[in-house]
């Protein structure tokens, strides 16, 4: 059987072709009925490029129709999607394509020259996408051959390939087969009860799995349209309350919406499911939210590597603090060093099994191996508790990570950067808390003896380098950094240090 999942979501695509798939703020819409006609279209425009099975196609393009077409006409010719954060610089890009050796690489116009250079060296062909459908991919589109038939794969094959970043200050590449992505998004659509007449509003990016894989999935395999907003904009989102039923979000999402004034119970009274995750919801917010709406946010738990993971409960109760239960198909473990099962309701990492986890590291075999125990299961690096009931929580953080507004920042990689700079002797990067980004990025720097820091330069000068997101908002020097014994820099201590820094 042909296990490409392209052919899954086609076959719930609904019977009527005007069945609106995608809609726009100013009402365009782009219907279920025209999605295989493009998306040939789109296939044939790539094979004639050069793109072949299992090579990829490397994509940091702003959020549009097309991009959606262009991932599903990826999946149809069995090749690779990569889609990239549209913040990342060029100097970011850079590794990127050196890293993932597209035979493709797709940027928006503005940013084709500026890229060029890199992508020739990495041997990639360079095309343009712009968010109004302008470009020379879709002058390609045009005047492809529409007949390419779609890729016999296996479950197993690569699908996409997300790139998260890594305690060594490396981005790592997961590999997503179909057959991941495929089981689910089928777990999903039952455990969240999508039905035919749900509508999903779409605020999130297209460059990350929750955005691009469970947002996405989920509504195509019910067939319902998505109001696709190109950002989130929360003066918009409430403009579109009242004609969807579902919204995914991150937990600044749900924060921004109760600062808005609009915002009010009656929006909501046609809305069925608020769902969250990327990040850690806090309870305040949970009951903050239900107070005003009179909805219990859903809060689910997942990574790059694995997908939707666990989540609390349509029905039953949605506990403020938890992630709820382990997926259908999903075991969740909780352990202590050497990799033993703590009893319920102690603190260990969790590790997790099941047909949702990914298929390793592109091109990291090793770095692959050690995060997986003996027994196949995958170590999170996510501390958490489980209930005798198997209700987990997410208490903190092995790995070194910062999550912000939901997206994830390394440490590493930032103080990487800041050690580069003059006068820098060393620093550390911390996160602490942010009202509206959950956790915001601090930089406390030590100066090498004689030099003086100016907190602006440092910051101009890590913007010409890394993504905004990845910029510390605050930035302070010290004399010393905080040692323990065996020497390593004492985060915790900074953390409590800096914790009132985003206080206004
Ligand atoms: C933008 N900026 C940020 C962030 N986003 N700074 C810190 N953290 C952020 N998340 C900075 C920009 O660099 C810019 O800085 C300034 O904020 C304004 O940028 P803008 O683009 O206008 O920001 P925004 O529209 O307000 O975006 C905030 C946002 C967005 C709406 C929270 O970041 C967002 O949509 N986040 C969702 C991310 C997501 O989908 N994560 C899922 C990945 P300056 O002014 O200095 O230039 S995790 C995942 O997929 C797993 C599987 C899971 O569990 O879901
Ligand atoms: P990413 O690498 O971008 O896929 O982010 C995955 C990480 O986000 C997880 O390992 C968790 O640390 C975090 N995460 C996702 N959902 C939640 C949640 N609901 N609560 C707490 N942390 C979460």
């Amino acid at each position: 059987m042909n296990e490409n999942l392209y052919l899954l979501l086609r076959r719930h695509f609904p019977d009527d072709p005007r069945a609106p798939w995608l809609v726009a703020p100013n009402g365009d819409t782009r219907y279920y009925g025209d999605i295989d006609n493009a998306t040939a279209r789109y296939a044939g425009a790539l094979q004639a490029l050069g793109l072949r099975p299992g090579e990829r196609l490397l994509a940091q393009v702003d959020k549009s129709p097309e991009v959606l077409l262009l991932y599903l006409a990826t999946l149809r010719l069995g090749a690779v999607f990569v889609p990239l954060n549209t913040a990342y610089t060029p100097a970011e890009l850079a590794y990127f394509l050196n890293d993932a050796t597209p035979r493709l690489f797709v940027a928006r116009p503005e940013d084709a020259s500026a890229l060029q250079e890199s992508a020739s060296h990495a041997g990639a062909t360079l095309l343009t996408l712009g968010s109004g459908g302008e470009g020379t991919l879709m002058d390609a589109v045009a005047a492809a051959d529409p007949h390419i038939p779609i890729a016999e794969l296996g479950g197993d094959d690569i699908a996409s390939i997300i790139y998260t970043s890594g305690t060594t200050g490396r981005s790592k590449g997961a590999m997503l087969s179909h057959d991941n992505l495929a089981s689910n998004a089928l777990t999903l659509i039952d455990l969240w009860g999508f039905v035919k007449n749900d509508v999903l509003l779409h605020a999130l990016p297209i460059y990350h799995v929750h955005g691009l894989f469970v947002a996405v999935h989920c509504a195509m395999l019910r067939g319902i349209p998505m109001r696709f907003l190109p950002r989130f904009d929360a003066d918009e989102v409430i403009r579109q309350l009242p004609s969807v039923t579902v919204m995914m979000g991150v937990p600044t999402f749900y924060t921004r919406l109760m600062d808005t004034p609009d915002f009010n119970r009656d929006r909501c009274r046609q809305m069925r499911l608020f769902i969250s995750g990327s990040a850690p919801l806090l309870a305040q917010t949970f009951e903050a939210f239900f107070a005003h709406t009179g909805h219990r946010i859903l809060e689910r738990y997942g990574m790059s590597e694995a997908g939707m993971i666990a989540s609390n409960p349509l029905e039953g109760e949605r506990v403020a603090g938890t992630v709820g239960f382990a997926l259908p198909g999903v075991t969740l473990r909780i352990c202590a060093a050497e990799h033993q099962t703590v009893t319920a309701g102690a603190t260990g990492v969790l590790q997790m099994r099941g047909p949702n986890v990914f298929r390793g590291y592109w091109q990291m075999p090793e770095k692959t191996a050690s995060e997986f125990t003996d027994d196949g299961f995958f170590i999170s690096g996510d501390m958490a508790t489980m209930d005798g009931q198997g209700r987990v929580r997410i208490v903190g953080r092995e790995k070194d990570l910062v999550i912000s507004g939901g997206l994830n920042v390394y440490p590493k990689e930032i103080e990487n950067a800041i050690d580069a700079l003059e006068g820098v002797n060393e620093s550390a990067v911390i996160g602490v808390p942010h009202a509206d980004l959950g956790e915001a990025l601090v930089a406390v720097i030590c100066p090498l003896p004689g030099a003086v820091i100016d907190p602006d330069s440092v910051i101009t000068q890590l913007k010409s380098r890394l993504a905004g997101f990845k910029v510390p908002r605050r930035i302070f020097t010290v004399e010393q950094l905080p040692r323990n014994a065996m020497g390593k820099v004492q985060k915790n201590l900074l953390r409590e240090r800096y914790a009132q820094a985003f206080d206004s």
